[in-house]
């Protein structure tokens, strides 16, 4: 087959309120949780010490070390731009007196200071980076609309072009949380990544995360040692509950395939079928 004559280089990607000029290399990580031994793994991979920025698409704190998790991924400085997810959003409100049926997060809640409170309430959704050999990548939690929308690796076309109905066209990548396990797949054309989660992983344990280098996605994964993760979170976290949370979620009890069932009512399949 003959070769493609090379096309003339097309204009520059527009950025789409992207502040300032591409970045390279990006390392994606999600879904933390408050789970900061996983994190300090993530973070001592060689491809994200060496990464230009750390993206981290929210879910930061709810869960056994909010307070460390939070200071270490600060300590980064403006490597490391954090984006906000629903869990954020609600120890915001339950630091100001609101209730959640998650009892990790009414506990990371009363933990966190006051500054801290503070940072998570000032984080933008979703936040959109130009990305060497990307253009304009769009960061977000559950999908660029709403931080608590669930879309899966097997969600139907049509909620997709709903989700993205509101995506300028020069945006061709979209990097999505939330549902705690990895994927990537085309979308009519735009590509969505989901870097899986690093605290809280459904089917297999260890910090899944994601890196956009050169036009080219990785999914990513860094084993750990189960038992010595959840020995520290009971040694370092003041978390009542935290040796059954450390069991059910370091050791990833739950697979992908209870996830996607679980979750699978909540993108809309099936509401429409005669
Ligand atoms: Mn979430």
């Amino acid at each position: 087959m003959a070769e493609s004559p090379s096309a003339a280089p097309a204009a520059g990607p527009v950025a789409v309120s992207a502040a300032g000029p591409a970045v390279g290399a990006v390392a994606v990580l999600s879904d933390i949780h408050g789970v900061l031994p996983v994190l300090e793994a993530v973070l001592a991979e060689p491809d994200v010490r060496t990464a230009d920025r750390i993206v981290v698409t929210g879910d930061h704190a709810a869960g056994p070390l909010p307070v460390q998790t939070l200071d270490l991924l600060a300590s980064l400085g403006q490597r490391c731009v954090l984006v906000r997810g629903n869990a954020d959003r609600e120890l915001v409100a339950l630091a100001s007196g609101g209730s959640s049926p998650h009892p990790e997060s009414v506990w990371a809640a009363g933990q966190l200071r006051a500054d801290q409170v503070a940072l998570l309430g000032d984080l933008p959704h979703p936040v959109t980076l130009d990305v060497d050999g990307f253009g304009p990548v769009v960061f977000c939690h559950g999908t660029p609309r709403n931080d608590d929308e669930v879309v899966l690796v097997d969600t139907r076309l049509e909620r997709w072009a709903e989700a993205f109905a509101g995506l300028a066209d020069e945006v061709r990548t979209v990097v999505c949380g939330h549902t705690h396990m990895p994927f990537t797949r085309l979308v009519d054309r735009r590509l969505v990544v989901n870097p899986g989660s690093i605290g809280m992983p459904y089917g297999r344990a260890g910090g899944a995360w994601a890196l956009l280098r050169d036009g080219q996605v990785s999914l990513r994964h860094t084993p750990i040692d189960p038992q010595t993760v959840c020995a520290r979170i009971v040694a370092e976290s003041a978390y009542p509950d935290r040796a059954a949370w450390a069991d059910e979620y370091i050791w990833s009890r739950n697979s992908d395939a209870d996830a996607v069932r679980a979750f699978a009512p909540r993108d809309g399949r099936g509401a429409a079928q005669p």
